[in-house]
Parts: C-alpha cells; sequence; structure tokens
C-alpha cells in the first residue's frame, strides 16, 4: 500500500496566512494572482509569498495621485513593471519568477523611500 502525503491543504493555509492578499485562482492555466493595494505612501499587503513560476500581478491605486509598479530581483534587475496606475484604476502584469527574494515599489521620485515598497519571497 502506498502512503501518500498530504501537502495540498498546509501549503494552501500557508499561502492564505503568509500573503494576505494573494489569491490563488484554482482556474485551469490562471497563474496565482497576488492583489496589491498602492497609496500614498505604502504598500498592502508588505510580504507576499508565492510558489515559483508565473504569477499575476494585480496592483490596484487606492490613492488620489498616479503611481506605478517595478518587480525588482535582489541583483537590482527590474523584472517586471506597470509604468503608471491612475487614481482608482488596476494595473496588472504577468512575470515567471525563480525563486528568491523580490521588491516590489512605486519608483516615482520620493515614493519608495516614503513607505511604497513590499517584500515578495518566491518559494520553491
Ligand atoms: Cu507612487
Amino acid at each position: 500500500m502506498t502512503r501518500r502525503i498530504a501537502v495540498t491543504v498546509p501549503v494552501v493555509a500557508f499561502l492564505a496566512a503568509s500573503a494576505l492578499f494573494a489569491l490563488a485562482r484554482s482556474g485551469a492555466g490562471a497563474p496565482p494572482s497576488v492583489g496589491l493595494i498602492e497609496k500614498e505612501f505604502l504598500f498592502t499587503p508588505k510580504d507576499v509569498v508565492v510558489g515559483m513560476g508565473g504569477v499575476a500581478f494585480v496592483v490596484n491605486n487606492q490613492g488620489e495621485i498616479d503611481h506605478n509598479f517595478v518587480l525588482e530581483a535582489s541583483g537590482g534587475k527590474t523584472v517586471a513593471q506597470i509604468d503608471t496606475i491612475a487614481p482608482g484604476q488596476t494595473g496588472r502584469v504577468t512575470a515567471t519568477l525563480p525563486p528568491g527574494i523580490y521588491t516590489m515599489y512605486c519608483s516615482l521620485p520620493g515614493h519608495r523611500e516614503a513607505g511604497m515598497v513590499a517584500t515578495l519571497r518566491v518559494g520553491p
């Protein structure tokens, strides 16, 4: 008799607990989706965990001025970006990510320093 270890439920629970707004869509072919909120001057959530592979970023600007979205690998390379997200609008971008620690931020002058930055951890 083969012993099977059920890993699916703990993994899903871990992801849900780790990333408040990260929603793993179960639709066929749809990559997991990470929802982020930007406003002056913060990113929510501040710490997101996803599995490696394709990830769709859905970034909602709830602020009163334009913002953008940059996803940067630990080496400093930009791996995905959304040029401008107007107030009240939502921007989307998809990236295929190897495991690692990434930084998400708004690159408008002073915005990252003011708090528009968050961490993305991509696990194996
Ligand atoms: Cu900004």
